[in-house]
């Protein structure tokens, strides 16, 4: 299986988030990405390559154009603002919630922030721009080699993108990678695609994109929003809309749910894919599912992703992998290399 490495994803280097009234170092480290490559080259799993060139347009296919206008511009209103600031991240601090209006693009820089974001968990640093968009090529040029016939592809790319929206980012994520390239292979003229989320936060981002529409079905395995990040979205009930209802499957599970179970509802999504007809498959491949997890609830071992990989063949599909989550850093490699020898061994 080829991987797509994005090589600029280091230029994305947050150095702080907010948690619980404090600025704590990132999860959301270069390292992650590292010790995956390392472990792919380790092992001899497959070849590695850069990303693919696309054009920016092809970007709007599933982000707006005012949204994708201000991640490129972000880093130098910012430092327009005062030379000083080169040296911070930018952290949004003000949110239009529930009354206030976002049809108008404030002029202010914060107002700006928290238009087209959901957490200050996301520090905008200056190469976000750069490594985000070399990531989404990434899991573009993923989907172009299903279009070309290969049975797999995988994208190694951080930050992750399931989490943002068609004009919102948050959670890490900036572009949805996942989206981007189910998108690309509907645009190649695969009439029906499937994505099967297995990272352990709810993909928010990603069902709000296609939750109105037929064409691609979404299935996601997650910490139970009630309790687990991202909170607002992610339930049980959430079953698509318009020509879309029925094409959105959400299997929330409890915090401390382990393998046993966590695999009934994969196969519980995999069947409710097979049942859907598609054509292909996007997996955001999280591995924060893993027990070590210093920001998650589950439970599932090294070993386990083996099995995942496995039965995620049996699905029988031509599958792009998309890197999400995964903040055991030390094992993160380990455990995304184990689903990728189980399926390409399956
Ligand atoms: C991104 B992905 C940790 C609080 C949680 C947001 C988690 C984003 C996860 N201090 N912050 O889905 O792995
Ligand atoms: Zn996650």
């Amino acid at each position: 299986m080829i991987t797509f490495y994005n090589h600029l994803h280091a230029q994305h280097q947050g150095k702080v988030e907010m948690f619980r009234g404090a600025l704590v170092p990132c999860f959301e480290v270069p390292a992650r990405a590292d010790h995956v490559l390392a472990e792919l080259q380790r092992r001899s799993l497959g070849t590695v390559q850069p990303p693919h060139a696309f054009d920016d347009a092809v970007l709007e296919r599933i982000h707006s154009p005012r949204y994708l206008r201000f991640l490129a511009t972000a880093w130098e209103q910012w430092v327009a603002l005062d030379a000083t600031n080169a040296d911070k991240d930018i952290l949004p601090s003000v949110w239009p919630t529930r009354t206030f209006r976002t049809d108008i693009e404030p002029d202010n820089f914060a107002a700006k922030m928290g238009l087209y974001s959901f957490d200050a968990g996301t520090p905008f640093t200056a190469g976000t721009w750069v490594a985000a968009r070399a990531g989404a090529h990434c899991a573009l040029s993923a989907a172009e080699r299903l279009v070309q016939g290969d049975r797999a592809a995988f994208a190694l790319s951080r930050p992750p993108g399931h989490h943002a929206g068609a004009d919102f980012f948050g959670g890490y994520c900036f572009l949805n990678n996942a989206a981007l390239a189910a998108q690309h292979l509907r645009d190649s003229g695969i009439a029906k695609v499937a994505l099967l989320d297995i990272d352990y936060h709810h993909g928010n981002g990603t069902q709000a994109i296609f939750y109105d529409r037929p064409d691609v079905f979404f299935a996601s395995i997650h910490g139970d929003p009630r309790t687990e990040y991202p909170f607002y979205l992610g339930h049980a009930d959430e079953r698509g809309t318009g020509a879309g209802l029925g094409t959105n499957l959400n299997l929330p599970l409890p915090r401390g749910t382990g393998f046993d179970v966590w695999s009934l509802a994969l196969d519980t999504a995999l069947q409710a894919i097979e049942k859907s007809g598609v054509d292909a498959l996007v997996v955001s491949l999280g591995m924060d599912t893993f027990v070590g997890d210093p920001i998650s609830g589950f439970t599932l071992t090294s070993a386990d992703y083996a099995a995942v990989g496995q039965r995620i063949a049996a699905a029988a599909l031509p599958t792009a992998f998309v890197f999400e989550g995964g903040y055991a850093v030390a094992e993160v490699g380990i455990n995304a290399a184990n689903v990728l020898e189980g399926f390409a061994g399956a």
